[in-house]
């Protein structure tokens, strides 16, 4: 299994660590390295690229991760991170969509809003590219960087109106997070889901890289930084159970209650303002005013949730509204 990535997309790390704890051996291409010349191109370019063969078995780009993990859960036996009971399965598709989908909010605005975070990732995010250039050579490059991505901070909907909230609902998570880890050891139970993953992914650059994120990190949580490095190599891991449907505890939902306070007002204003054609979304998450350009693909992350509850079997749905009922997450499904 070959695949592009870096060490400072998340998404790549998500994958890496699932490809680790899954015992699936890969290749792990640099970005911008000579090894990544002449490889097929996807259609949206998106790091992690994987290389892998089509219906006629010849070789294509493949990129995003949660399709990707399904993917490899049919192909790849043992160490599942998928759960077979549909209503954990459920919980383990939304914690990683959380993950994918809100958690990036505060990873790149973490990165791109502050002196010292921009000065670090724009000084060494060229440097994975190509270690050997010099200082000359790289001054205009992390100059490119900086200017580029800072210009991007608003696909995520990072700005002066939203960063307080950004910031505050990342505190919260890793408060609920640190007392859930309290008890169990990943997100629903002894084994860690795709929702792990997809949070790990964030929190490789939240909890271990930008200066400021970091520091936040270790003042609310030094177990979050802990989970975070250990599940980044867990192929020595021997998994346990999931927690059992009837059995999940209240720091679980606590965290839902977290990604119900800040992630449905998110997803129902974005496919509203997309729906009416809106320049922007106009809405308040967590009591204060969110302002941000809509994002088509969280319109479709807002469907695909929608369907996988409405897909479920009647008696695994009311359980899982009953799990979901007063944490918020119920208003995506009104
Ligand atoms: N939904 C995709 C998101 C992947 C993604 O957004 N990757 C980022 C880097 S972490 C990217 O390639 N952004 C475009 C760019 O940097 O040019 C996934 O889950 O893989």
């Amino acid at each position: 299994m070959r695949f592009l990535g870096a060490p400072g997309s998340p998404y790549t790390r998500k994958m890496r660590a699932l490809l680790r704890y899954r015992r699936i051996p890969y290749l792990m291409i640099q970005q911008g390295s000579p090894e990544a010349q002449g490889l097929p191109r996807p259609r949206v370019p998106l790091l992690p690229t994987f290389f892998l063969p089509d219906e006629d078995g010849k070789e294509v780009a493949v990129t995003d991760s949660t399709p990707l993990i399904r993917r490899f859960e049919a192909e790849f036996e043992g160490r599942g991170v998928i759960p077979e009971d549909p209503v954990l399965r459920f919980l383990d598709a939304l914690l990683e969509d959380y993950g994918d989908e809100w958690l990036t909010k505060a990873m790149f605005h973490y990165r791109w809003y502050y002196d010292a975070d921009i000065e670090k990732a724009g000084a060494v995010l060229p440097l994975w590219h190509a270690v050997s250039v010099t200082d000359e050579q790289l001054a205009p490059v992390s100059k490119m960087i900086r200017e580029r991505q800072i210009g991007r901070l608003w696909v995520v909907g990072s700005n002066e109106t939203t960063a307080p909230v950004i910031e505050q609902s990342y505190r919260r998570f890793l408060r609920a997070f640190d007392a859930h880890l309290q008890h169990y050891p990943y997100l629903l139970g002894e084994r860690p889901g795709a929702g792990d993953f997809g949070v790990l992914g964030q929190l490789t650059q939240l909890a271990l890289f930008d200066p400021t994120p970091v520091g936040v990190t270790l003042e609310e949580s030094p177990r979050v930084y802990a989970w975070v490095e250990k599940l980044e190599d867990s192929s020595g891991l021997e998994p346990g159970p999931w927690f059992s449907r009837d059995s999940i505890p209240e720091t679980l939902k606590a965290l839902l209650c977290e990604v119900g306070r800040v992630y449905p007002p998110f997803l129902l204003a974005n496919a509203q303002a997309l729906e009416q054609g809106a320049e922007r979304v106009e809405t308040e998450i967590d009591g204060k005013p969110w302002t941000q350009k809509p994002f088509p693909y969280q319109a479709k992350c807002l469907r695909w949730l929608r369907e996988a509850h409405a897909g479920l079997p009647d008696h695994d749905r009311a359980s899982v509204d009953a799990i979901l009922a007063g944490t918020g997450c119920e208003a995506l499904f009104a």
